[in-house]
């Protein structure tokens, strides 16, 4: 057992005391939301006891720490995970029930952590959850957003965003820590003066506004293994008044600004998925929880170590995408200026420390801020920039003699800009693309010129996500099934689940895998039914497009294949057609005009469609509303085909493509990201592979385009369809309400590139994958074979074999164990 105070009675106790000193109430007396927050503190208390006992480890150890820096983490929900990754689940869940109360209700009372928006958030939370199983130390360093991502409404077919206020009942996993408090600067002036004793330049910073970095730290726990690991997220508030400078003391209009722009920084996650939207108050955001972080992580070095030189020894920093790079200059700064090292001893320091990951080639998303807004407020980080970019691009006409093409292409300052992903290229150790296929056209195309200068920076960490979340803790039958049949090694070592393999041939397992995907379908059009009101038939084929609303990921193509699925069932009543359910559910950014566009498509086709009588149920068509963690858990486990139609190159790698996988749902999709690696994994037989290679839309791409016209004009069912857009049928008779999205496929006039992302160029090829997919799904033996071999092919998709990649190859941390902190 895991620990004493998880036995049923002790438990029990713990949950009735904490109900009585938090609410003075009893069990029965006290709400729901009220006994989540008994037992999480009741879970709580187990981990602190493990808490203290893993840093006290890592510290006799004086182990090297990994600090995992991020502006998104998409936890989701802790309670369950934490029991579960502390092997208590079932003992809570019976303790529970004997004071009849219901585990997953209380669980539904959680709210749904989301500072994080899509798929490079919730990779960090894959990555440390893993970290911690694995006996890694590790710190994860935010942001805590008093709002994270928006709810989603739907109203009238429309997404409408709701503030999402999840920390009104107050989080009780979290602990607040003032006593580790740090200032952060912005803006003023720099003076420059010798200091008269050692002669060596100092940088004054003078007229600034300051803020104080407060950290509340969450556990993450490990799995069966008493390693629990922080989550550091930082809270801002304003200096108060003592700590004012002298001038300023007494200036009330100074304090109240210092006041609002503490509340500012923290407030709200931008809600933009590979997007960059060039907001000062981004910027602010990045430097303030950098700086803290960094403040901290040196603080904390220097507490055992008198030696800054060697920093790099025990700490390293690896970078999610560019949000946190200024954590290249910030270190310089802190090494020079706090420090006392000159500039090519902090260079080697910093160097060796900092490592970036790529997550986009998308190119709206790449960070390029105005120098003037950058140099305002980041002054003395302007200055280390300047001074980095002078030195590389000595290098670079050193190597490239005469060749200004190279200086302008690579500089970090150009244009008026600060190019962020060029500093941490050139800065860093390490630069990783997320899937094989995004670190070759990171290495062939977007990157090439870094890439023949540093060849030995560049390498590949394939994505992976965390078993235990998608499958132990979302699909609960499938995980008690495979624990029967194969043991319970899968949960940390995912490479075992190729041990369900013979399976395929096993009558009675595959009778069993199916009914248990049924079990879960039904449990997911049970949820749709209380949510959507709407009425599912089980059998039918559960395909399911979940990820964040944008063009390159195109739902617009699996919209526009059903417009045409109801055509065609429409026209041809008598034709065979296995009955069919698509499943949507996507957040748009505020402000991403087409993809909110798309939402109001898919509800409108879904109202249609929906209530057609005369089409006898055979399609069903459901926008699943605030698509967020803890309703993906349901749909991965019900969904028998995973959409996975990205525009070839453009889906660096794509992490839902494998939840649904370890779900045992075949990949319906394009060779882009780690689909490619999925198909080699299971087999292509065992996807439905379809559309343009990502080396024809880049040659297409080459040579301006293609032109949608030709197909529009010779495919007459394609052309009804996206008239269909226009002549009212989805709109109640307004001709304008899908213009938008109808220009982007057509019009030159109104798009740079008519349909940029080749959704007409792959339609017939989709619809053509569709129709193998149904003819799949109708042979059921067929079917069962390809759905247990998707789940035993999954092996290679475990965060945990990723962390292991990136401790080999760029962290080279070592393994810490931890005896159990509970007292004995
Ligand atoms: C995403 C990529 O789009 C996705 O393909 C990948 O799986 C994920 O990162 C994790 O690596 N990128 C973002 O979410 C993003 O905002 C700047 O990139």
């Amino acid at each position: 057992m895991y620990s004493k105070r998880f036995e049923k009675e002790t438990f029990k106790a713990e949950v009735r005391d904490n109900v009585k000193t938090l609410y003075r109430k009893t069990i029965d007396e006290a709400t729901p939301q009220q006994i989540f927050q008994a037992v999480s503190y009741a879970v709580k208390e187990v981990i602190i006891d493990d808490w203290l006992a893993s840093q006290k480890a890592y510290d006799e150890a004086d182990a090297k720490t990994v600090y995992y820096m991020s502006m998104e983490f998409l936890m989701g929900r802790a309670l369950g995970n934490n029991l579960i990754n502390m092997t208590a689940y079932s003992e809570v869940k019976e303790a529970l029930k004997e004071m009849n109360i219901d585990l997953n209700a209380i669980e539904d009372e959680e709210p749904d952590p989301a500072l994080g928006n899509g798929g490079l958030g919730r990779l960090a939370a894959c990555f440390l959850d893993s970290l911690s199983t694995l006996n890694y130390p590790a710190y994860g360093c935010g942001i805590r957003y008093r709002y994270g991502m928006f709810k989603q409404k739907i109203e009238n077919g429309y997404q409408v965003e709701v503030p999402d206020n999840w920390l009104k009942e107050g989080n009780p996993f979290e602990l607040r820590r003032e006593e580790y408090a740090k200032e952060v600067r912005f803006g003023g002036n720099i003076r420059f003066e010798k200091d008269p004793e050692t002669g060596k330049d100092i940088f004054i910073q003078e007229n600034y506004e300051s803020v104080l970095a407060i950290p509340y730290d969450m556990p993450i726990v490990g799995y069966g293994n008493h390693v629990v690991n922080t989550l550091r997220v930082w809270d801002a508030k304003a200096i108060t008044d003592f700590q004012l400078d002298e001038f300023d003391r007494g200036n009330y209009h100074k304090a109240v600004e210092q006041e609002n722009l503490a509340k500012l920084i923290v407030d709200v996650l931008y809600p933009n998925d590979n997007h960059y939207s060039g907001k000062e108050l981004r910027l602010k955001q990045q430097y303030f929880f950098i700086s803290a972080s960094l403040q901290a992580m040196i603080a904390k070095y220097k507490k055992k170590h008198n030696d800054i030189r060697k920093l790099h020894e025990k700490v390293v920093i690896q970078m999610n995408d560019t949000h946190p790079t200024v954590a290249v200059p910030e270190l310089m700064r802190l090494l020079i200026d706090e420090e006392g090292l000159n500039w090519e001893e902090a260079w080697e320091v910093m160097s060796k420390t900092c490592a970036y990951t790529n997550h986009t080639i998308m190119a709206e998303a790449l960070e390029k801020w105005p120098i003037d807004l950058f140099s305002r407020l980041l002054p003395r980080i302007y200055q280390i920039v300047q001074e980095i970019d002078r030195r590389f691009l000595i290098q670079v006409r050193e190597k490239y003699p005469g060749n200004e093409e190279k200086v302008k292409k690579m500089a970090i300052l150009m244009d008026g800009q600060v190019r962020m992903a060029n500093m941490a290229i050139i800065s860093g150790f390490s630069v990783n693309g997320v899937a094989k296929l995004h670190t070759e056209i990171l290495k062939n195309q977007e990157l090439k010129d870094f890439y023949e200068m540093f060849p030995q920076k560049f390498n590949n960490k394939t994505n992976g996500i965390t078993q235990r979340r998608f499958l132990a803790h979302g699909n609960p039958l499938l995980a008690g099934w495979i624990t029967d049949r194969i043991g319970d090694g899968w949960l940390t070592d995912l490479s075992k689940i190729a041990n369900l393999k013979p399976l395929v041939n096993d009558e009675q397992a595959r009778r069993e895998f199916m009914q248990i995907k049924h079990k879960n379908k039904v449990r997911l059009a049970e949820y749709i039914k209380k949510h959507n009101g709407i009425e599912l038939d089980p059998r039918s084929i559960f395909d399911v497009q979940v990820k964040r609303l944008h063009e390159y990921k195109r739902q617009f193509l699996n919209i526009l294949h059903i417009m045409y699925l109801y055509n065609q069932i429409k026209e041809h009543p008598e034709m065979s057609f296995y009955p069919r359910t698509f499943i949507f559910g996507a957040k748009a950014a505020a402000g991403y005009q087409r993809a909110k566009e798309t939402i109001k498509l898919i509800n409108s086709v879904a109202d249609v469609v929906n209530n057609d009588r005369s089409i006898n149920g055979k399609l069903k068509v459901v926008f699943i509303e605030d698509y967020r963690v803890s309703n993906a858990e349901l749909l991965f486990a019900a969904a028998d085909v995973s959409e996975q139609i990205s525009t070839a190159s453009k889906e660096a790698s794509g992490t839902g493509n494998m939840k649904f996988m370890l779900n045992g749902a075949p990949t319906l999709g394009t060779m882009d990201g780690a689909n490619v690696e999925i198909v080699q994994e299971v087999g292509e037989e065992n996807a439905f592979i379809f559309g343009l290679s990502s080396q024809e839309v880049i040659n297409y791409e080459n040579q301006g385009g293609y032109n949608p016209l030709d197909i529009y004009f010779n495919d007459w069912e394609l052309k009804r369809v996206i008239d269909q857009l226009m002549d009212g049928t989805y709109a109640n008779g307004d001709h304008n309400m899908y213009k938008n999205l109808y220009n982007s496929l057509l019009n030159t006039q109104c798009t740079a590139r008519p349909d940029m992302y080749f959704i007409l160029k792959d339609f017939r090829p989709y619809a053509e994958a569709h129709k193998r997919v149904e003819e799949a799904y109708r042979d059921e033996q067929r079917w069962s074979k390809m759905a247990i071999l998707n789940t035993a092919c999954s092996g290679k998709f475990s965060s945990d074999r990723t962390i292991e990649e990136y401790v080999t190859d760029i962290w080279k941390l070592k393994k810490v164990y931890v005896p159990s902190g509970q007292p004995e």
